[in-house]
């Protein structure tokens, strides 16, 4: 196991100062300890690891430092553009040092979203010669070989990170934004009442597993919700590209988090969708499911956004009162959009769906023929 503040200060000390990324599960204790110790300029909590290489690309070019890029595996694909495209030695040569949280990894027990990633994990850096190394305990030995090539060929370097490699870091800095009063699940047991037999699209990480256990508890079927459990940020345009095979209402449950990873969709979905999108984003300005990392949900105008987007109707809720009557004005409306303000945390028993992906399609698609 790896000392957490240890490996944090090593990188620091050896001028590996400025991260930036998205959070993930595995990286959870480092990505606690980075923003505990880092100032803002110093960590940038990004949109997409994509903007992450970019972000990294433009440090060095200020500093002619290595920027520190954190990702979970599941977005190694939003930054393999920038990566060969921008970091790559054959374009700009900016070396950077990745470190990949390796979900999915042969051998251990995972989520069927991660399986084929952790497969191709290290295939994928071979493929884009990404010279790499699997932390081991001796991390500093790890770090100073895979610096000194990043260093001296110009080129990106990854650190490939197992599952339960770092030690638990307590956070110093323990507070946390509170959006609203409800939790997601209670805010998301109103709105499956009040959507009925409509076709719901949902997001990455536990917004969905909630959806799977109300249903489950109200005895319900799962064939209305199709979890969209990988492809964190596609969920709005899943949702848009349903909507124009149905003339049902289409509900989008998407995360701020999800919302901002790929925020050009809600301009695509604004200028192109009929009137049966109905796009409701929880605002809880934190990816809440992979320990509670800020987003700039509460800093940035969302409704002013939506509507700039083309959504001329946008509602904002916070109380159980203001999700119904929102949700009974959005059936009647035209396409529309709610941002919900939820508070954060989650039941510690939440279970995951037990449905596989390909049956959860099968029994979701029966409802359009
Ligand atoms: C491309 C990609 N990057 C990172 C992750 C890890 N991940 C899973 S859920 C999640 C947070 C989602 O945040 P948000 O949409 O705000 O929903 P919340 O967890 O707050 O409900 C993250 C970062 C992922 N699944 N895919």
């Amino acid at each position: 196991m790896v000392d957490t503040v240890k490996f944090y200060e090593y990188l620091v000390n050896h001028d590996l100062d400025f991260f930036t990324g998205v959070p993930d599960s595995l990286l959870k204790e480092l990505c606690a300890c980075i923003k505990d110790r880092s100032d803002k300029e110093h960590n940038i909590i990004a949109a997409n690891e994509g903007n992450s290489v970019a972000l990294a690309t433009g440090y060095h070019l200020s500093t002619g430092k290595l920027g520190v890029v954190y990702m979970q595996n599941s977005g190694e694909g939003n930054a393999v553009n920038p990566l060969l495209s921008l970091a790559d030695p054959k374009v700009y040569s900016i070396p950077m040092l990745l470190i990949i949280g390796w979900r999915g990894e042969p051998g251990v027990h995972d989520e069927p979203q991660h399986v084929k990633q952790g497969e191709v994990t290290l295939r994928l850096l071979e493929a884009m010669d990404i010279p790499y190394k699997v932390l081991s305990d001796n991390f500093e030995a790890d770090l100073e070989e895979m610096v000194k090539i990043a260093k001296a060929e110009s080129k990106p370097v990854a650190l490939v990170i197992r599952k339960g490699t770092f030690a638990k870091y307590d956070a110093i800095n323990k507070t946390k934004i509170q959006m609203g009063t409800l939790l997601r699940e209670e805010a998301l047991r109103i709105i499956l009442e009040e959507t009925g037999d409509d076709p719901i699209v949902s997001t990455t990480g536990k917004e969905s597993r909630e959806i799977f256990e109300l249903r489950e508890a109200n005895h319900q079927g799962h064939e209305h919700d199709f979890l969209t459990v990988g492809s964190m940020g596609h969920t709005s345009s899943i949702a848009l590209g349903l909507s124009f095979g149905t003339s049902k209402n289409v509900w989008c449950l998407d995360g701020d988090g999800s919302f901002i990873m790929h925020m050009g969709s809600m301009a695509i979905a604004g200028a192109n969708a009929k009137d049966n999108f109905k796009y409701i984003v929880n605002n809880n300005s934190a990816h809440e499911s992979v320990g509670g990392q800020p987003t700039v949900g509460s800093e940035i105008d969302m409704k002013g956004v939506l509507h700039a987007c083309g959504f001329a109707k946008v509602y904002e809720a916070k109380t159980e009162e203001e999700i119904r009557n929102s949700l009974k004005l959005m059936k009647k409306d035209g396409k529309c959009a709610l941002i919900l303000y939820t508070k954060q945390g989650s039941r510690d028993d939440l279970g995951r769906p037990t449905i596989s992906p390909v049956d959860n399609k099968k029994n979701f698609m029966k409802q359009f023929k």
